[in-house]
Order: structure tokens, then sequence, then C-alpha cells
């Protein structure tokens, strides 16, 4: 009290930064002798900058120093916030960084506090592993006794905001001359609440049992414990001589010291994750669950500690549930891999979301993200990434499976109920049997995980999911007759697979138009590794590549087919689509509507006749392009083997291809929708 000491902070920056300020907050127990000055300078890239201050102790008390290098942009040009808490006593050896161990205060919940709710529904945790009531009173008068009761809640605030503290241990204590009895024990409700009742016998001329509660930051599975290791506790006063069948109402408490509320803010977020993981524990398979303690306040960056089964985190992490979170979800991994965590190395310790790393540094993290972002139900966390909306090509993002926030994101694109075009189509249940495979595994890498999932994890969905995140394991999109997919450039990463199944003995195509403006050619596999290449088709630029292939001969039979999509040059969305229908064109002609987005379409033509075929656009807008493919060069045909075609006329008008085929054969006649919409009419003459 009264004395001074030196507040030094140190500031570096990553990048050059005008008009920055240090805005740094005392608490109520400290005043400034000297502020610092910090307003308006510029932060050099790279360099570290010191502003010295000296501090007086005006107060006794706990409290914490905040400091945050802010610029007016928001993140993540500001500083995350910095925290360190202190205690001021009355003299030296009282007075120190950190907070004093021991029971914590509590105060009264303003009378004005409005209660919010929390978002995720209360799962009660259970009374294992809280203490046993026992009594050592002596000379116990005989007999049923007189019952009485206790009851109260528990609350903390964020800002304005006031919750309830849920799960959270309450132990009603007799406070005895010697030895004080443990009365009764349990946790508080989805309210905060709790009411225990107990014999209300003090012993032989005791009188009523002399009250007090403890809330202590313990449950089963996890706990919020100080540098000793010990839980938290929070001491309320006593209340001598409790009258027979009284209830003693100790109404609405918080913890006295304003920094604690970010203890239990912690306590919700592991209160939380709790409830979102499937199973009593963290394990779903352990019948005596594991307690995953957070050690706060710790340290300068939020870690979790495999050997000690600990989360270390700073004073002021807990303001950003996804972080606390993420370490639960290492704890959880370490929990489920029985202590036996990913072989990771200290490259690791300096991991970026959006960065590739080593496999399994990729794999604990990414896991941890994706499990931080389900707990918290939100996948944009500033600051470090927004986790669902990025994919190939998105700026400062690495691609493939060893980058954390694809990892993250590919997990999470599996079951949220939001689908970014143009792969993420899948949703399934929410952890659904992602978590199965968690559970039943030790995985180094994702992808190893990944192949832990088997057969249940390659529907073209799931790979689409994780395609949109750019992790490619075997993704070979759908192509269904008449359906088609328009995506934006295959570059990157350079290429798109795909996959369709034939159907009819007939003719069918597949067809890519790219943009007018860009280059990208189209190959044609026989095998899914792709591997057996049948052909390729590398017209110009804006030009519509196809691939017609006639399951009539060379032993075609009917079956898969991979198509590729490879990009050569320029830039933009191209659609390809395959026909497949086993149409003849009738001698009477046929009709076909197609739209903007329609590229293909083909109809068998048997006959040994010269033929004339006219195809003419309803719409100014449609420009055809048709074709004849005739088998007698091998099935596989690409649009340069194709025996007569008409390209040249331009919009709105008619295009018309004549033939004579050398004996009877049956003959591909291809029709491009080049662009426009409208109606294609057909005849034959
Ligand atoms: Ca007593
Ligand atoms: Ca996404
Ligand atoms: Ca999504
Ligand atoms: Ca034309
Ligand atoms: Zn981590």
């Amino acid at each position: 009290m009264g004395e001074t000491a030196t507040l030094l902070v140190e500031l570096k920056s990553s990048a050059l930064l005008k008009d920055v300020s240090l805005q740094v907050g005392l608490p109520a127990a400290l005043a400034w002798e000297k502020a610092p000055a910090a307003s308006s300078f510029t932060a050099t890239a790279g360099l570290t900058k010191q502003f010295k201050a000296t501090v007086r102790a005006a107060k006794t008390g706990s409290g914490a120093i905040r400091v945050q290098a802010v610029t007016g942009r928001g993140l993540p040009f500001d500083s995350d916030p910095v925290g360190v808490a202190l205690t001021a006593g009355d003299d030296a050896a009282g007075s120190f960084l950190g907070f004093r161990k021991g029971p914590q205060g509590v105060a009264e919940l303003p009378r004005d506090a409005v209660i919010s709710q929390h978002a995720r529904a209360y799962e009660p945790v259970g009374t294992e592993k809280l203490p046993v009531p026992f009594n050592d009173d002596p000379d116990h008068a005989p007999g049923i006794q007189a019952t009485s009761c206790v009851t109260g809640r528990w609350f903390y605030n964020i800002g304005d905001a006031w919750f309830p503290s849920r799960n959270f241990e309450v132990q009603v204590w007799d406070e005895d001359s010697i030895s004080d009895d443990l009365l009764a024990v349990g946790v508080t409700d989805g309210n905060g609440s709790f009411r225990f009742c107990f014999e209300n016998d003090d012993g032989l001329g005791g009188g009523g049992q002399d009250v007090y509660v403890k809330f202590v930051a313990f449950n089963q599975s996890w706990s919020i414990v100080d540098d000793g290791d010990d839980p938290y506790e929070y001491q309320f006063e006593v209340r001598p001589n409790i009258a027979d069948g009284a209830t003693l109402d100790y109404g609405r408490r918080i913890p006295s010291n304003p920094e604690h509320h970010l203890a239990l803010r912690a306590w919700e977020t592991a209160n939380d994750a709790a409830a979102w993981t499937p199973g009593r524990c963290w394990d779903r398979d352990d019948t005596d669950c594991r307690n995953i303690g957070i050690r706060w306040p710790l340290g300068n960056t939020a870690r979790y500690v495999p050997g000690d089964d600990q989360i270390e985190l700073p004073l002021l992490t807990p303001e950003n549930p996804w972080v606390v979170a993420h370490e639960l979800g290492h704890g959880v991994m370490d929990d489920v891999y029985k202590d036996d965590m990913p072989d990771i190395d200290d490259t690791c310790r300096e991991h970026v979301v959006t960065r590739a790393e080593k496999p399994a540094c990729a794999w604990t993290e990414g896991f941890a993200d994706w499990y931080g972002l389900v707990v918290v139900d939100e996948p944009n966390q500033p600051g470090f990434a927004d986790f669902e909306n990025h994919t190939w090509g998105s700026p400062n993002w690495d691609n493939g499976p060893n980058v954390e926030g694809r990892i993250a994101g590919a997990l999470w694109d599996l079951h949220d109920p939001v689908g970014e075009p143009p792969w993420d189509r899948f949703q399934g249940p929410e952890p659904g049997a992602v978590w199965e495979t968690f559970l039943d595994n030790h995985s180094e890498s994702f992808e190893e995980f990944w192949r832990q999932r088997g057969a249940d994890g390659q529907s073209a969905g799931q790979l689409a999911a994780l395609f949109q995140n750019t992790v490619d394991f075997g993704f070979r999109d759908g192509l269904t007759s008449g359906s088609e997919i328009s995506v934006p450039s295959p570059n990157p990463p350079g290429q798109h697979n795909y996959r369709y199944d034939t159907q009819f003995r007939f003719w069918s195509v597949v067809a890519m138009r790219p943009p007018t403006a860009a280059d990208y050619e189209l190959e044609l596999y026989d095998d899914n590794a792709m591997t057996q290449q049948l052909a390729r088709s590398v017209a110009g630029a804006g030009t519509t590549d196809f691939i017609a292939v006639d399951s009539n001969v060379d032993g075609r039979v009917l079956g898969d087919y991979y198509p590729r999509v490879v990009h050569r040059l320029g830039d933009g969305n191209y659609t390809i689509e395959v026909s497949d229908s086993g149409k003849i064109l009738p001698v009477a002609g046929d009709q076909r509507v197609m739209g903007p987005r329609d590229v293909v379409e083909v109809w068998d033509h048997c006959g040994s006749t010269q033929t004339r075929v006219t195809v003419t656009p309803s719409d100014a807008s449609q420009d055809a392009e048709l074709f004849v493919m005739s088998s007698a060069g091998g099935a596989v045909r690409v649009r340069t083997d194709s025996i007569a075609r008409s390209v040249d006329a331009g919009p709105g008008q008619p295009e018309t291809v004549e033939f004579t085929p050398p004996g009877f054969d049956c003959f591909g006649i291809v029709l491009i929708n080049k662009a426009g919409s409208g109606t294609y009419t057909l005849t034959v003459s």
C-alpha cells in the first residue's frame, strides 16, 4: 500500500502501422504515478518498442492490468488484449503478481442485473468424484432429526450481461470449533441454482448448524485451478444456528473479484464442451471420467500440456471461448488417444491456422480447431480465420490436408447446414460418424484419419465437402445425364475430376464449355485412379471440348468413365455436362429446350443413306454447333474426329450437316449449345 512499482510494456509489431495507441487499464488497487507516453506512435515491422510507467498501490485488493495496442482499425491490426493479474496487500509480503490462494470472496449480484440465458442447453454433469458429506460431531441426538435447507444462485458477467454458472460444485459446511462438517455436496443446475437439505443437528449442545457455503471450481470432468493446482473456492459468510425446518437463502451471488468472472467464463466454455461432447465423459468409452484441469491465470499463450492433462490459460483468454474450447479439444484427444498424442515436434509451436504444417501437427491442431468451432457453434473466428468461407484460391491460405484450418473447415462442412458453392453440398449429422472414427482409432494425420473412416467416408458428397476445403482424397464429382455442373476455373489446383456411368448402349457425350477467353481441356479415363486415358479433346480458348463414346462397339461395356478438366489458360467458370439418354433421332425430327447452362445433347441416327440434319434455334441468343460422330475409327471420339460438322453460323442461325454413310451404321448426332437459351428444332431429311 502506498508504494510504487515500475510497469514495463513491450510491443512488437509484425507490420508497419501508423497512429498506434497503447491502452493500459489499471485495476482499482493501482493508480498512475507516471502514465506511459503511449498515444499515436508509429510501430515498425519486426521492431520491439518499450513503454515505461510507474504505478502506485492505492488500495489493497486483487485485480489486473490490461494492455492492448489499438489502431482504430480493429483486427488484425490491433493486438490481442494482454492482462497481468496482481494483488496489492498492506505490506510487501501481501503484494505479488497473481491472485491470492485460498478461499476467494463473493458478492451480491447487482439488484438491477438482467439475466441472460445460455445458448446451449443444460446437461447435468452429476456428482461423481465430489467429496462425500461427513460429520464428526459427538453425541448426535438419536432418532429422526429435523431437516433444514440452504439455497442460492451463482452468476458471472460478460460486460452488462449476467449468466448463471452451471455444473459448479457447491459444498454446504457447518462451522465447528475443531473441524468443520461437510453437510451436503452437489452442483448448480441450469439456472445456477442449488438447494440442499441436511439434518439440522450440530451435536450435543450445538444447537442448529452454523452454515456456510463454498462454490468450488471442480466437477468430475473439469476444474479451474490456481498455481498450486488447487481448484478455486469461493466462500460465503457463516449463518449461525439455522432454525429447524428453515430454508436459508443466500440469494444471488457472484465472485467479488471482477477478474474472477473470467474464471467462471472459462468454466462455462468447458461446460458447453462437455455438453456437446457425446457421452458422459470426454471419452465416451470411459467409465472413470478424466478431469481436464484449466490452470488460470498463467503465461502469455494458451496451451495444453499433455503430461499434466492440463490447460494453461492466460488471464484474458477466457474472453475468447473458441481458444478455450480449442485447448479442451487437445485435452479430449489426449484422453481418447490414451495419453499418446500424435508425434509433433517443436516446429508445431508456431503453427498458423492457414499454413501447411507437418501432418501430425496439422491434424492435432485442425481437430482442436474444429472441436472449438462446434463447441462455440460459430465457424468465423476473427483474428484467426473464417473456417467456413475459404476454398481453392482464397488469399493467404495454403492448400491440402496438412493445413489445420482446411482440416477444421472440412470437418465443419461435413455437418454444417450452410452449403457454400460449389462443393459444400453435404450435410451429415453432427458430429456423426466422424466422432466414431475418432473414438475408435489413433490417427497421426488427417489422411490416416480419413483412411480409418473406410467406406463410410467415401461418398461423393463427403469428398466434395473436403474438396471445398482443398482436401482431395479421391474426389470424382458425379455427372448424370442432363445435369450440368458449373464451377470455377480448375486452377488451382490445375484440374477437376469427374465420374459418370453410362446407362444406354448408344452414343453418349461428355462436353465442357469454357469461358470465352479461357482454354481448358477435357480428358477421359477408364479407371478411377485415372491412369488409363481414353481420349483428350484440346480445342482452343472459348471452344467447347467434347468426347463421345459409342457403347455399341469395341467391347465398350456400360460402366464408369472418368472425365478430367485440365487448366491451360485463363480463368472463369466452365460448365460440364453428360448426355446419355439412349435417344434415336426420329425421322420426323425432334425438339430440345436448352437453358443457358445446358451444353450438350446427343441422338443416335442409324441408317445407310445420305442424311441431312438441320438444327434451328427459336431464340436469337442461341448459338448451336452440330457434329456427326462415327465409330469407324474407334468407340471413343473427340470433337476433331467428327465426320461432318456445322459450327460457323452465328447466334439465331440454323446449322446443317450432311453425310453419306459407307454402309449401315449408327452415328452420334451431337448438338452443342455454345450460347443462349431457347428451343432447338432438329429436322431430318
Ligand atoms: Ca456447530
Ligand atoms: Ca466451408
Ligand atoms: Ca458450410
Ligand atoms: Ca453456330
Ligand atoms: Zn492447439
